[in-house]
């Protein structure tokens, strides 16, 4: 078989290249390791930047999002009995989409599947082959059967575990990371959302996040030590270390129900440069990790693919290879500055073991500093909500 583009992975990052690229007339493949059921059961994300969800509507995925998607026009950050509410709308003239990436995978999905896509899913052994030549080849099996697609580029959008990191030669790749003493331990239940808006916790026990997906489905986060389990965490012992971190009012309008969902999540920043060699270009997590505290991942993925769809675009339309020989500088900008202020709001919210009261009274003089001075809460709101692309919006 022979295609344009082999994108590797069906997540946010891939299914979404591959409909941008359909829509302008270029030919790909997704392979994706995991079965479709899979993917389209994971729960992840829930918060959009402004400019995500008008990518969004813009390749026509924004119908169910603007019918059941919920804007926020502000977060509130707490710290024992106070709270900051950032006013999105006043500071910046922007607000972010509460629509959870399992319905962005879903709409992504369905539209691929309405114009016919080739995705391979439940693919195994997936490699990718000579990639510095004319004619790079990604090989795989599927139901047993060896497999080869040969291809004019790939692009890896296999996420954190994926492969096409290791297609980068190491003298040619440099990586930063940066990994964090706890976890996140993330519950779901059909309750009503404790407050309308989302709940950025910091107390001397952790932090702890209240978010949600729709009026009768919250979201909830506590921080956990990296070693914790799921079965350390009951329900009851989850709920009772929540409410202990949120101011008194909050916990006590706070409705408890049983989880529908428990996972942990380590907390990692991590960043590989460059996102090109040769005839792969990297997208999304297969790129870059942050931690989820800045809501960063997802609109990061998206931010990549629009550069590198758009690149694409330049490339077959006419002939122009700027945006493919840019990207991965354009993108790296971009990615630096949500991996700063991931890193900025995890160390402002979160117990770090080793530090001290000095610390803890440097994170309260910063969160005073957010109630009190409107040029620092209007830097958060315009980092929050995203900053823009240094590209127009695909449409
Ligand atoms: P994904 O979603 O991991 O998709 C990669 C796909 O590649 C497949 N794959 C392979 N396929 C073929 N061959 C291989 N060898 C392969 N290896 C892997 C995988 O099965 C998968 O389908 O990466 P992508 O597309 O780059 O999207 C990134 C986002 O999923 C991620 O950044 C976000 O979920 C991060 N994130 C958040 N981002 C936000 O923007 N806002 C948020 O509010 C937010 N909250 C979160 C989050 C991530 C979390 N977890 C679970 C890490 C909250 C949490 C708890
Ligand atoms: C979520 O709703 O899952 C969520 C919201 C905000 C974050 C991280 C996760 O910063």
């Amino acid at each position: 078989m022979h295609t344009q583009v082999v994108i590797i992975g069906g997540g946010p990052a891939g299914s979404l290249l591959a409909q941008l690229l359909h829509a302008a007339g270029i030919e790909s493949v997704i392979v994706e390791r995991r079965s479709t059921e899979y993917v389209l059961g994971r729960i992840r994300a829930g918060v959009l930047e402004d400019a995500s969800a008008r990518t969004l509507t813009a390749a026509g995925l924004g119908e169910r999002m603007a019918a059941e998607g919920d804007p926020h026009d502000g977060v509130a950050l707490a710290y024992g009995d106070q709270r900051v509410r950032i006013d999105f709308a006043e500071l910046v003239g922007r607000r972010v989409m509460i629509w959870g990436q399992t319905e962005v995978q879903r709409d992504l999905y369905d539209a691929l599947g309405s114009w016919g896509a080739t995705l391979l899913d439940s693919v195994d052994d997936v490699a990718i082959h000579d990639v510095t030549g004319d004619r790079p080849r990604v090989t795989f099996t599927r139901d047993g059967q060896a497999e080869e697609i040969t291809c004019d580029w790939i692009a890896g959008c296999d996420g954190a575990h994926g492969v096409s990191q290791d297609a980068f030669p190491t003298d040619l790749r440099r990586t930063y990371e940066r990994s964090y003493p706890f976890g996140w331990l993330g519950v779901l239940s059909e309750t009503p959302p404790v407050s309308p808006e989302l709940i950025y916790a910091s107390h001397e026990r952790g932090f702890a996040l209240c978010s949600m997906r729709h009026a009768m489905l919250s979201r909830y986060y506590v921080q956990c030590d990296r070693d914790d389990r799921v079965e350390d965490w009951s329900d009851d012992r989850f709920w009772s270390e929540l409410t202990r971190r949120l101011p008194a009012d909050d916990a006590e309008r706070l409705q408890t129900g049983p989880s529908i969902e428990k996972s942990i999540t380590p907390l990692r920043s991590f960043v590989a440069e460059p996102m090109r060699h040769g005839r792969l270009l990297v997208a999304g997590d297969a790129a870059h990790i942050v931690p989820p505290t800045g809501a960063k991942g997802l609109n990061l993925a998206i931010s990549d693919v629009v550069l590198l769809a758009q690149a694409f675009v330049d490339h077959y339309a006419r002939g122009d290879d700027d945006g493919l020989d840019g990207y991965s500088d354009r993108a790296l900008r971009r990615v630096w500055k949500a991996v700063r202020f991931s890193w900025w709001l995890t160390t402002l919210m979160h117990r770090f073991p080793s530090r001290d009261d000095f610390d803890r009274k440097i994170q309260l003089a910063e969160l005073d500093l957010l109630a009190t001075s409107a040029p620092a809460r209007a830097t958060f709101a315009d980092n929050y909500t995203g900053l823009p692309l240094d590209l127009g919006e695909v449409g």
